[in-house]
């Protein structure tokens, strides 16, 4: 007889812990200087795109004279703010090299994860036009040479789009062509408190799109999971995450897995459920790891046989049925891993949506939809690779 691998509810809430830490770690942060004048919204941008109402706000700590970064237990995120561009053209022009001095530092550093990844210069729509001085300013900051910082000009508090759009064209003329200038967005980022359905929010997926390109690679998982403006972006990326995790299973049951070898299988797979959690952004509490896993394997919660997670869904695999008991293939252990990924990914978009509450977890109705379109990804039979 086979032995019988045995988790208990303790055993998988640990492990998962640890592994979330660890993936939590590994996506070290982004980081994004939020500069313009007072009043330009700066600040309600930063709370209208990211996950955390305390994005950007509170003491923050002073890195020079005008700048300060604010950081936030929950978000892998630093945001560096900057004061003083509504002064006068000697303090723009003082903030201006605190500015370049700061992106120096850091890029002297060579600390990927410390590295200013990319500047949003915020222009309010409201004021109808663009002083030189500003111009200049803008410019100074796209044209930065070797050590420069992509740029994201964005016109805000565009309550009316016919003016933002003629302060983007003038933008654009003046800018365009500066190598470090990625592009003007115009954006209402908080719907007129007054007139919610005349004046809606709109233009932040766009932002949101615009900044995942240009940030470097090492920074956006954390980007992803910072926002919480683009659900599909959270879905796409984390999509792309379980391409490797397919790949690995594949590897790992290469050699044939013997069957009694199903933990190591269900370690990729807790870390993979792990790390793409860790790409949406969701916090982890114990009513939800449980209730996802158990959901999934479709064994009581009070224990989590190893075996039981690939005996459950090989059985649900048209013709591999019946290779129990024999081996687990790498093909076999990367459709699995596929369609597990694939679900998970599907339950998490459904909770970011607030399509799925917590209470529903432990529903059998819930359940049932998980299982269901577990069979489904495994009707499917492809890994989606190769
Ligand atoms: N309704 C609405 N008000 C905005 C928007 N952006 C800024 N404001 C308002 O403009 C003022 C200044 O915005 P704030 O974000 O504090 O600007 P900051 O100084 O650049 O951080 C505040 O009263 C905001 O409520 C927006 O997108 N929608
Ligand atoms: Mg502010």
């Amino acid at each position: 007889m086979d032995e019988v691998y045995t988790y208990s509810e303790q055993d998988i809430f640990s492990k998962v812990l640890k592994q979330w830490e660890q993936a939590v770690q590994d996506m070290g942060h982004v980081n994004l200087l939020v500069t313009g004048k007072t009043g330009a919204g700066k600040s309600t941008l930063i709370n209208a795109v990211f996950r955390s109402e305390d994005a950007g706000t509170g003491v923050g700590q002073p890195v020079t004279k005008s700048t300060r970064c604010y950081e936030d237990d929950e978000l892998p995120l630093r945001i560096y703010d900057t004061k003083g561009l509504e002064l006068s053209a000697n303090a723009q022009s003082e903030t201006l090299c605190e500015i370049q001095d700061l992106i120096q530092e850091k890029w002297k550093k060579g600390n990927q994860d410390e590295l200013i990844h990319a500047i949003w210069y915020c222009v309010n729509s409201g004021t109808n036009r663009v002083e030189d001085t500003e111009l200049e300013w803008i410019k100074a900051l796209c044209s930065l040479g070797e050590v420069g910082v992509p740029v994201i000009v964005i016109i805000t508090q565009a309550f009316r789009k016919g003016v933002a759009n003629v302060l983007r064209d003038t933008i654009e003329d003046a800018i365009g062509g500066q190598s470090w200038y990625k592009g003007c967005y115009v954006l209402l980022a908080k719907a007129d408190e007054e007139d919610p359905t005349g004046h809606p929010a709109f233009g932040l997926e766009e932002l949101v799109k615009a900044t995942f390109q240009i940030i470097p690679d090492s920074a956006k998982k954390a980007f992803v999971n910072a926002q919480g403006i683009s659900i599909d972006l959270k879905v796409k990326t984390a999509q792309k995450y379980l391409m490797g995790y397919i790949g690995s299973a594949a590897a790992t049951g290469a050699s044939p897995l013997p069957f009694s070898d199903a933990p190591l299988l269900i370690a990729n797979e807790i870390a993979m459920c792990t790390h793409l959690t860790a790409v949406f952004g969701m916090k982890l509490e114990k009513a939800t790891i449980i209730g996802i896993a158990t959901a999934l394997i479709g064994v009581p919660a009070a224990t989590i046989a190893g075996k039981s997670i690939v005996s459950g869904a090989i059985k649900l695999i048209p013709g591999v049925g019946t290779v129990l008991g024999a081996v687990v293939s790498g093909g076999t252990a990367a459709l699995i891993t596929a369609a597990l990924g694939r679900t998970y990914i599907t339950v998490l978009e459904l909770i970011a949506r607030g399509e799925l509450k917590q209470e529903d977890w432990n529903t059998d109705a819930f359940k049932e939809k998980i299982r269901e379109m577990m069979r489904s990804e495994l009707d499917k039979n492809t890994t989606g690779i190769g």
